[in-house]
């Protein structure tokens, strides 16, 4: 089999989303998903100028050889646009071979590990008591782990939380909007929703919060000391993990477990924090991480030092990463957790899937391959649309993390 096209696709359902549809002279095609946040065009780009010219002709079932190419052969190795666009490739190919095969990825990647993918949802309100309930609608819903976020008083916007209640997107059309931070009242108000919560709901549930790159090594070490006493599944991204070592300090002040890692676009931006034992979850995704083939490696990796998954999966991950996450879930060892974050009815349509939720479990489907779809004419009808995540600035103006 031989790959005759490659077409990179960018549409905007509701978000941006770039998708690379890969095409075999048997009339198989692949599906990857290439979106990168805010900087959609540069992987568009990256794929279509410099890597989709070197496809044609090659076998789709070499997704090693191919991925070293794309990899060691461009000599500038890492960053999120050439990770996201070999991942994009990686994930169509396997798609491929599993659709030339009759069979479900995750039968190509080990088989079944469990009966279903445990998926934690997103409770957001503007207070606690918003937060709250969404957490008690989500339980209702069947999830068995949620994240909270709250507004914090004294700000009048902060990560997580829709300005007006409902559903929260972080990008927004134009261009970026700016936040104001104080660590000082976030440290203050997080141990307070999550006391109300395990007050409320007791501790049946998992619990999991999202810190998202805000504090510093030893800020992070308090807060998972005050919050303790809640129990948290996890305490996601503490801090900015440039500074891999930084994250000794967590460990030495705090029990409260911590995951890390949707930036990440490589294993070498986790060795440290795995084999020092330095996180609990490791967040990196198969989109930003590179696909499938180096997943499989750093889940591997992580396992030796008694690291689980946590795979990010938020709205800017399309479908075809959702689809592709849940294979790979399915079929490691240390699967831990994977994010679900509902996508629009508009998104849900140009990309239709295989994949369901089902007592606090998602399932990928038994169709062969990843199992998602792409609607090219219904995309046509969404063109792309200038986008950014916020930024941040302390309450002096300093600019700080997102
Ligand atoms: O593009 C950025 C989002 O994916 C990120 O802000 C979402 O932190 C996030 C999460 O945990 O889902
Ligand atoms: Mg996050």
């Amino acid at each position: 089999m031989k790959i005759v096209d490659a077409r990179v696709f960018v549409c905007s359902p509701g978000r941006n989303f770039v998708t690379l549809k890969i095409t075999t002279d048997e009339g198989i095609y692949g599906l990857g998903d290439a979106t990168l946040n805010g900087r959609e065009l540069a992987v568009a780009s990256y794929l279509s100028e410099h890597v989709v010219p070197c496809l044609i002709g090659r076998d789709p079932f070499e997704t090693e050889d191919i991925w070293q190419y794309l990899y060691r052969g461009a000599y500038w190795r890492k960053g999120p646009v050439t990770m996201t666009a070999i991942s994009a490739v990686d994930v169509a190919l396997w798609d491929i071979k599993g659709k030339a095969l009759g069979q479900p990825l995750y039968n190509l990647l080990g088989g079944r590990c469990r009966e279903g993918v445990t998926v934690y949802a997103h409770a957001t309100g503007r207070d606690i008591e918003e937060t709250a309930d969404e957490v008690a609608r989500h339980i209702e819903l069947g999830y068995r782990a949620v994240r909270a976020q709250s507004g914090v008083p004294g700000l009048a916007s902060t990560y997580g939380v829709a300005k007006h209640g409902g559903t929260y997107e972080p990008a927004e059309r134009g261009l970026p909007t700016e936040h104001v931070w104080s660590t000082g009242k976030y440290m203050r108000h997080v141990p307070k929703l999550f006391e109300a919560l395990r007050v409320r709901f007791g501790d049946d549930v998992h619990l999991l919060h999202d810190a998202h790159h805000r504090l510093k090594p030893i800020e992070a070490a308090r807060l998972g000391r005050d919050l303790e006493p809640y129990r948290l599944f996890w305490l996601e991204d503490p801090t900015p993990a440039e500074l891999q070592e930084g994250f000794r300090l967590i460990r030495q002040g705090t029990t409260t477990p911590i995951a890390v890692g949707e930036v990440f676009d490589s294993i070498w931006d986790a060795k440290q924090l795995i084999s020092e034992q330095l996180i609990d979850y490791l967040r990196m995704s198969v989109l930003h991480g590179g696909g499938i083939t180096p997943m499989k490696k750093a889940a591997a990796f992580a396992h030796m030092y008694h690291v689980q998954t946590g795979c990010h999966g938020a709205t800017d991950l399309s479908p075809i990463t959702m689809g592709a996450a849940l294979h790979f879930d399915l079929s490691i060892p240390n699967f831990g957790l994977q994010e679900h974050m509902p996508h629009t009815p508009e998104t849900d349509e140009v990309f239709p899937h295989a994949y369901y939720f089902e007592n606090g479990y998602m399932h990928p489907g038994d169709v062969p391959g990843h199992g998602v779809d792409f609607n090219e004419a219904l995309a046509e009808k969404y063109p792309y649309q200038r986008a950014y995540l916020p930024v941040n600035r302390r309450e002096d103006g300093t600019l700080w993390d997102w």
